[in-house]
């Protein structure tokens, strides 16, 4: 039978009113998205396995905005996948995850009160819990573009997922998805530095991780030292994610979007950012022509230099960032 692309409108939680491209079926509508390859958002309805129901609706309006209302979880992870897709296509120049136009696809309501989210390689989907009260899903846009990016690492560097490689691999993921709540723009989440500042997972209204000053949640480290690659990789990511705000930013105390950020270095140096356009565009470049799937700290220090090489030249001063960004955090 033929089936239309269609434009829904969606009352996401933490993003405000979105748009959504949906299809049209029978006489109502589902969360496919023909314009992205055909990615489509399931409801687990508390199970955690398979696919559970494709999420359906009437009238093409989803969602009312709050936690206790079933669709409102799908309608965060379809938008968060399709402005992830947007991401990689209009700044990375990429295709999708893998570079092939392929969706992935997502499923909602995982578990009884899961307080996680995450990419799984063998489904090529993503999923998500519904908070500890069953109704903070961990859909914000920050959480969707970093799960969809441990995809797009599975298709280029393959980091593995433990010790230094695995700091990386997450940091990746920090990387892009807050990259993703920048581009996107939203009113509602206006771009940060910080990880999960909407799900409000700690019950207190902190975010899960902290860009410009990463041991700020308790746990992750600001610079390198010879035992990072000891510590859980959403630790020793902490290495990275400050590499990334000191190279897109520089040192000391700013103030952007409301928030207030002040990033120190381990050495007491002054770093000069460049803006996180061209920021990303070097860590991007690294991770899909340099990094492997044993890149150390070491090694993606010579990795960023390489692309930022190839994207702005050797005498650049694109270059002279990427090398005080990384001598900030200990990284030689
Ligand atoms: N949400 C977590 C992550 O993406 C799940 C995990 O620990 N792998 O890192
Ligand atoms: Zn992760
Ligand atoms: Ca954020």
């Amino acid at each position: 039978s033929y089936e239309a692309i269609e434009t829904g409108v969606g009352n996401s939680q933490y993003s405000g009113k979105v748009t959504l491209s949906t299809t049209a079926s029978g006489s109502g509508f589902e969360l496919t998205d023909g314009d992205r390859g055909g990615h489509k958002t399931y409801d687990l309805n508390q199970g955690e396995s398979g696919t559970g129901a494709l999420v359906t609706d009437d009238d093409d309006t989803w969602g009312d905005g709050t936690g206790g209302d079933r669709q409102t979880a799908a309608v965060d992870a379809h938008y968060g996948a399709a402005m992830t897709w947007d991401f990689y296509k209009s700044a990375l120049g990429r295709d999708g995850i893998a570079g092939d136009g392929k969706a992935a696809y997502s499923r909602v309501h995982y578990g009884n009160a899961y307080v996680n989210a995450f990419w799984d390689d063998s489904c090529f989907c993503m999923t998500y819990g519904d908070g500890t009260d069953n109704k903070s899903a961990l859909t914000s846009l920050d959480v969707a573009g970093h799960e969809m990016s441990h995809g797009l690492t599975a298709a280029t560097a393959k980091l593995d997922y433990a010790g230094e490689s695995g700091g990386l691999n997450e940091a990746t993921s920090d990387i892009l998805g807050t990259s993703v709540e920048f581009f996107a723009d939203s009113s509602s989440d206006a771009g940060d530095y910080l990880i999960g500042e909407k799900i409000d997972i700690n019950g207190d209204g902190t975010p899960l991780r902290y860009m410009d000053k990463p041991s700020k949640d308790g746990g992750s480290a600001d610079y390198w030292s010879a035992g990072v690659g000891d510590l859980d990789v959403h630790y020793s990511s902490g290495v990275a994610n400050h590499f990334f705000y000191l190279l897109s930013e520089g040192s000391g105390p700013k103030t952007i979007n409301g928030v207030d950020y002040d990033s120190p270095t381990a050495d007491g140096s002054t770093v000069t950012g460049i803006g996180r356009d061209k920021a990303v565009q070097i860590w991007y470049k690294a991770l899909s022509a340099y990094m492997t799937s044993t890149t150390d700290y070491a090694a993606a220090r010579t990795a960023t230099e390489k692309a930022a090489t190839d994207l702005y030249g050797a005498g650049s001063p694109e270059l002279a960032a990427v090398d005080a960004a990384w001598s900030g955090v200990n990284v030689k």
